[in-house]
């Protein structure tokens, strides 16, 4: 009598960690799976209204499958909430999935943070506005650095680019 009874609850127990597990998995493809059929995640972009620049990066970004909601406000509060000191400062400061996007940064080094998603780090910046980053666009171009920061204000060079699309 007692046999069969263990055995079913033994089945049961199994059967209950095999469905937890296919649950576990699937969840785990759903949260993929946006990434994977190339959704971008959103951007929240605060600018000046007067800013054009910043409207050509949103576009820049835009012609890359991201969609953007843009804010004018007031920037100083912004930029100290998020940690952009004046020496890190560009024009327009992006949200984008828990990271700060500080001015003109290109779409590949956003990618790679979101992608390895650095503990330490609070997001990207180009400082001030190098004539040839994206929504600068001047030719011919000049190379610029893409830094890294944290929030003690520390930078690491996170990418420097040397030629246009690069
Ligand atoms: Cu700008």
């Amino acid at each position: 009598m007692s046999r069969p009874l263990s055995r079913r609850a033994l089945l049961t127990g199994f059967l209950g960690a095999v469905t937890g597990l296919l649950a576990t998995s699937s969840r785990a493809f759903a949260q993929m799976k946006p990434v994977a059929s190339g959704a971008k995640p959103h951007l929240t972009v605060h600018k000046d209204p007067n800013c054009g620049c910043c409207g050509e990066w949103v576009n820049y970004m835009s012609a890359k499958g991201y969609r953007s909601t843009v804010l004018h406000v007031d920037l100083r509060p912004i930029k100290k909430q998020y940690h952009v000191t004046p020496n890190l400062e560009s024009c327009h400061t992006t949200l984008v999935d828990g990271y700060v996007v500080e001015g003109h940064v290109p779409e590949t080094d956003i990618v790679r943070l979101l992608k390895e998603r650095p503990k330490d780090v609070v997001g990207l910046t180009v400082p001030g506005m190098p004539a040839s980053a994206p929504g600068m666009d001047g030719k011919p171009f000049q190379p610029y650095t893409v830094l890294a920061f944290n929030k003690a204000g520390q930078t690491t060079v996170w990418a420097r680019h040397t030629k246009p699309g690069a």
